[in-house]
């Protein structure tokens, strides 16, 4: 899986990308990520992105032409690539949508900026979706929220037990059941008799009945 990102502040990727998961999914070559920057689409000797909104208001918004050049760049690139517009008023995002995505060959993801973009920008978009209901000062964080949520689920990217639990947790009913490891005994508290047992049936058992969403 490619996933591209266009942003004005590729930089912000930079802490993300190099954590320990996501780096080694790319060093493993099952995901590549690649930044494009907005900037360099920009208009004029200014490379101008934004300008003030028709109808008056506070802030800025996204001139549509850097950002359909951007995208069209991108997808020269990679031509089956999915758009997906960070934005407040896209679809929530959810480990069910993370599974969906996951499954994608490639991926642009395009993150806003100032108080948001022209509308007509949203032509060329497939989708649009929303980490929660909140604004950020850009869609960069969201960004980041996706691809770690996506990336993690790429077959091979963690060890393969992981992948029932992602799927039950995708349900909206379950959670990850509680975990422990050493020491047996911490501050007074214990860990649960049935863990230490090595009864794999009781465990199972008590993690189902834990894993219940209250
Ligand atoms: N909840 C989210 C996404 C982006 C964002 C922006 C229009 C503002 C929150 C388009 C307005 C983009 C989210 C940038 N804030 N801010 O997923």
């Amino acid at each position: 899986m490619t996933i591209q990102i266009i942003t004005l502040f590729p930089e912000m990727f930079d802490g993300v990308l190099n954590n320990s998961m996501l780096w080694k999914a790319q060093d493993k070559k099952l995901v590549e990520y690649k930044l494009v920057n907005l900037r360099d689409f920009g208009l004029g000797p200014r490379k101008t992105v934004d300008d003030t909104p028709y109808g008056g208001g506070d802030g800025m918004v996204l001139k549509p032409e850097p950002l359909v050049a951007a995208i069209e760049s991108a997808q020269k690139t990679n031509k089956k690539a999915q758009v997906i517009l960070m934005t407040p008023r896209g679809e929530k995002f959810s480990q069910a949508k993370a599974q969906e995505l996951a499954q994608l060959q490639d991926m642009i993801l395009v993150c806003g900026r100032y108080e948001g973009y022209d509308e007509r920008v949203t032509k060329f978009v497939d989708q649009q979706i929303s980490i929660g209901d909140y604004v950020l000062t850009g869609g960069e964080l969201p960004a980041m929220v996706v691809v770690d949520a996506i990336t993690r689920l790429i077959p091979g990217v963690l060890g393969g037990e992981t992948s029932a639990a992602n799927e039950s947790f995708a349900d909206g009913q379950t959670v990850e059941h509680p975990q422990y490891t050493r020491p047996e005994e911490f501050r007074g508290e214990k860990v649960p008799e049935v863990l230490l047992g090595g009864n794999h049936g009781e465990i199972a058992k008590w993690r189902a009945k834990q894993s219940k969403k209250s």
